[in-house]
């Protein structure tokens, strides 16, 4: 693949001049913006974030906001999820879900208030969903996308790089909670939260002129902890079971597909789109679900397209996600498999890029 054409609509963000000066080597496109995703190479990256911290520029988790008297109202009909006992401290992971029950996105929502919210998004166009909404059910509400680029900080020394910027208040914060702390003149939601199990925090910075002081002023306060510029890191996510949107499901696949039956309790009493279609799917269960696979032999390569997976001749599913793991010692992967052959233990055979290779339906991810 040979390099991107700038333009305006590809997005840079407000740390692009950061990432470049830490000498990013590659770049996704994300919500029609730069992801980068290498900046040494992928596996040392991996041992960096495993065993320090970084500082991710994931500006392309863009926020979609609701604003006004129905937003909580527009929230739920986004999600099968019980938002009813959600504090205005907590983040939560989402399935938004169409009419069919089909996956549309599988964002965070933050709740600011009863009349305020904001859902950080996959790669999907959300916001058009969400705003043809709220016309089409005459709801009293704003929604757009508003100037906040959120900023991750992972890694095991996380904690000890926020706390020289946010004091020891952000050893407080629990998972999948938030708390606005000050910076400068300023101040921003710091949630505890991000794409990686290596333990971190979300930084969602509103205003893009705050963006470079606060990288740099990360990166002054963590050189004796040897802080990086990373990015969410395909090793360590297949490892740990996060799921990408686009990659391992799309609007074919349905949460209950996607191991998400836990973020579907939304109770009788509580109406959302696509109820009844996940209702019949909770009574009959589905046809298919995401299971953590290994791949015997050498390392494979990218899943630029899905890797059919096969089980005495019959096409029993397909690898979504798969990378080398050098902790694991095994090419680790993400598939969507059928039932029948989604028990642990299960061998099939995938089609790589490489050849034929077994693949091991595993008890879990490698957390
Ligand atoms: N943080 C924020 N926005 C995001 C992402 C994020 N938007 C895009 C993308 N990531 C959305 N997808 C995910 C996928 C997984 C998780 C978060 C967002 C995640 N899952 C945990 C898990 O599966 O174990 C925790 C889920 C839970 O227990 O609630 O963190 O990363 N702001």
């Amino acid at each position: 693949m040979s390099l991107l054409s700038p333009s305006r609509r590809l997005r840079e963000t407000p740390f692009s001049a950061g990432v470049k000066a830490a000498g990013v080597k590659a770049y996704t496109v994300y919500n029609r913006m730069l992801l980068p995703t290498v900046f040494d190479d992928v596996e040392r990256d991996y041992h960096h974030l495993k065993n320090h911290v970084q500082v991710w520029d994931v500006s392309v988790e863009r926020q979609v906001e609701l604003i006004g008297p129905d937003a909580s109202k527009l929230m739920q009909l986004l999600t099968p999820r019980d938002l009813t006992k959600m504090q205005e401290d907590q983040c939560y992971y989402v399935p938004i879900v169409d009419q069919k029950g089909r996956m549309l996105n599988d964002p965070v929502a933050l709740k600011h208030s009863e009349t305020r919210w904001w859902i950080s998004i996959a790669d999907s166009d959300l916001l058009l969903w969400v705003k043809g909404l709220a016309i089409g059910m005459g709801l009293d509400v704003d929604v757009f996308e508003p100037d906040v680029a959120p900023l991750a900080v992972q890694g095991p020394r996380s904690g000890q790089l926020m706390e020289r910027i946010f004091g020891a208040t952000v050893h407080d914060i629990r998972f999948f909670r938030q708390k606005r702390l000050s910076f400068g003149d300023t101040s921003f939601i710091v949630a505890r939260s991000g794409y990686s199990k290596q333990g971190g925090f979300e930084i969602y910075v509103e205003d893009r002129r705050y963006a470079m002081p606060l990288w740099n002023a990360l990166f002054e306060a963590g050189q004796d902890l040897h802080v990086r510029a990373g990015c969410p890191n395909l090793i360590e996510r297949i490892e740990s079971g996060l799921l990408s949107y686009g990659n391992d499901m799309s609007m074919e696949n349905t949460p209950f597909e996607c191991g998400l039956d836990k973020f579907c309790n939304a109770p009788e009493t509580v109406d959302f789109i696509g109820k009844e279609s996940l209702r019949i799917e909770a009574e009959t269960g589905p046809s298919r679900k995401i299971r953590a696979v290994a791949i015997g032999g050498a390392p494979v390569s990218a899943t630029t397209t899905a890797w059919p997976l096969f089980r005495g001749g019959q096409t029993v599913g397909q690898i979504t996600s798969a990378a080398w793991s050098p902790d694991f010692q095994t090419n680790v992967a993400i598939a969507m498999v059928e039932s029948g052959s989604w028990d642990a233990g299960t061998e099939m055979m995938a089609d790589t890029p490489e050849g034929q290779r077994t693949a091991t339906v595993q008890t879990g991810f490698w957390t």
